[in-house]
C-alpha cells in the first residue's frame, strides 16, 4: 500500500520534478476539508493512516495531543518499508542516514532535532530536547549525543535492502555524485496534526528528508514554522514536500498566521501553496502540500501538484482524502 514518489533533476532547470505521481489509495472523501466535534488527528500521506490509529488510541482515552502525535508518528518511524522516515530512509549522497525530527504543543513548547544518526525515534529525542533542555534545536553529532545520553534507542542504518539501492544509485549517478547537486528523492514524510478531548493542539514530523541530499542537508521538516506550527489561539499545520521552497515562506507557520486572520484551513493551506508558487520561476516538479486544523475543528489541505493525500482520524471516521490542489502534473 506505500506510495513513493520519485523526484529527479530537471534536466534543463535543476528544479525537482516528481516523475511518479502519488497514487490515491482507498481515497473515500471527495472534499479536502471539513469540520469535527471532539478529538481529531490528521497525517500526510497513506502511512498516516496507522499512525492515526496508534494517535487515536491516546485520544479516545482522553490522553494528550502531544503524547497522540509522538507515539503516531513513532509507528511510521519503525516501518522498515517507509523510505522517508525513520529506520528504513534513504541515505544522503555520502551514505548517511540522516534523520530531522521535530514536536510542538499547545504551550507552543517545541522541539527539535536535525540530521541525526543511528536513532531509532527521532521525534521522541525531539520530545526530550523540549522537555529536558533549555534548548529548541539539536544537530548532528549534538543531538547524537544528547539522544546516547538519554538513553535513546539505536538502529543500524541504511538498512542493507537501501544500502543495496544506494550503491546502484551510486553507479548510475556518477557525474551528479561529484558535483553537489540534489537529483532523487521518493518523498513520504509524516506530519501530523492533532486536537485532543481538551481542545488542545500538538503537532510532530518526522522524516529522513530529501533521498541523496548532500550530507548536511536540513530540509523544512525539523524547523518550527516551516514543517510545523501550532498555536493554541488558532490551530495546527504541518507540511510535506520540497523543504527547500516551504522554508522560503516559513510555510506552516504562514498557514497559522494566515487561520488567525480568517482564514479557512484549506483556504490557508492555498494561500500559503500561492506563495510558494509566486516565489519560484519553474514549477517543474516542485511539490509542496499542507494539512491544516483550526480551534472550531474545521480541517483542510492543499498542494500545488495533484496526487498529495492525507489521513484523518475522528470520532465518527477514519478515512484517507485528496488534497485540493493548484494544478496536475
Ligand atoms: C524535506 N519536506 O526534507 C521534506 C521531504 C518530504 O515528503 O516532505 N517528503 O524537504
Amino acid at each position: 500500500m506505500k506510495r513513493r514518489n520519485f523526484l529527479k533533476l530537471g534536466a534543463a532547470t535543476g528544479i525537482l520534478s516528481l516523475i511518479e505521481p502519488a497514487k490515491a489509495a482507498k481515497v473515500v472523501a471527495t472534499s479536502a476539508s471539513g469540520k469535527v466535534k471532539g478529538p481529531i488527528v490528521l497525517s500526510t500521506w497513506i502511512h498516516g493512516l496507522d499512525a492515526n490509529k496508534a494517535a487515536w488510541e491516546v485520544l479516545k482515552n482522553d490522553g494528550s495531543a502531544l503524547d497522540a502525535v509522538e507515539k503516531g508518528v513513532r509507528v511510521t518511524e519503525s516501518d522498515i518499508t517507509n523510505r522517508s522516515v525513520g529506520i528504513g530512509g534513504r541515505p544522503d549522497r555520502d551514505g548517511h542516514v540522516t534523520l530531522d525530527a521535530c514536536i510542538m504543543d499547545e504551550r507552543s513548547r517545541c522541539g527539535s532535532v536535525a540530521c541525526l544518526e543511528g536513532i531509532a525515534h527521532p521525534i521522541s529525542v525531539a520530545r526530550a530536547v523540549m522537555e529536558k533542555t533549555q534548548h529548541v534545536m539539536l544537530v548532528g553529532d549534538g543531538a547524537r549525543q544528547f539522544a546516547l545520553d538519554y538513553g535513546f534507542d539505536t538502529i543500524k542504518t541504511p538498512i542493507s535492502e537501501v544500502k543495496k539501492d544506494y550503491e546502484k544509485w551510486k553507479k548510475e549517478n556518477k557525474d551528479l555524485f561529484k558535483k553537489p547537486e540534489i537529483n532523487h528523492e521518493n518523498h513520504d514524510t509524516i506530519g501530523m496534526i492533532a486536537m485532543d478531548a481538551k481542545g488542545n493542539f500538538s503537532g510532530a514530523c518526522t522524516t529522513s528528508g530529501w533521498a541523496y541530499k548532500m550530507h548536511g542537508r536540513v530540509g523544512d521538516s525539523p524547523i518550527i514554522g516551516a514543517g510545523l506550527f501550532i498555536d493554541q489561539e488558532v490551530g495546527a499545520a504541518t507540511s510535506t514536500g520540497l523543504g527547500e521552497a516551504i522554508i522560503r515562506v516559513a510555510g506552516s507557520h504562514t498557514v497559522v498566521e494566515l487561520m488567525r486572520h480568517g482564514y479557512s484551513p484549506m483556504d490557508a493551506c492555498k494561500e500559503a501553496c500561492m506563495r510558494i508558487i509566486k516565489k519560484h520561476d519553474d514549477l517543474t516538479g516542485l511539490q509542496c502540500g499542507f494539512i491544516a486544523l483550526d480551534k472550531d475543528g474545521n480541517y483542510g489541505a492543499y498542494s500545488i501538484y495533484n496526487g498529495f493525500n492525507f489521513a484523518l482520524r475522528t470520532m465518527e471516521e477514519e478515512k484517507m482524502v485528496d488534497a485540493t490542489f493548484d494544478r496536475n502534473w
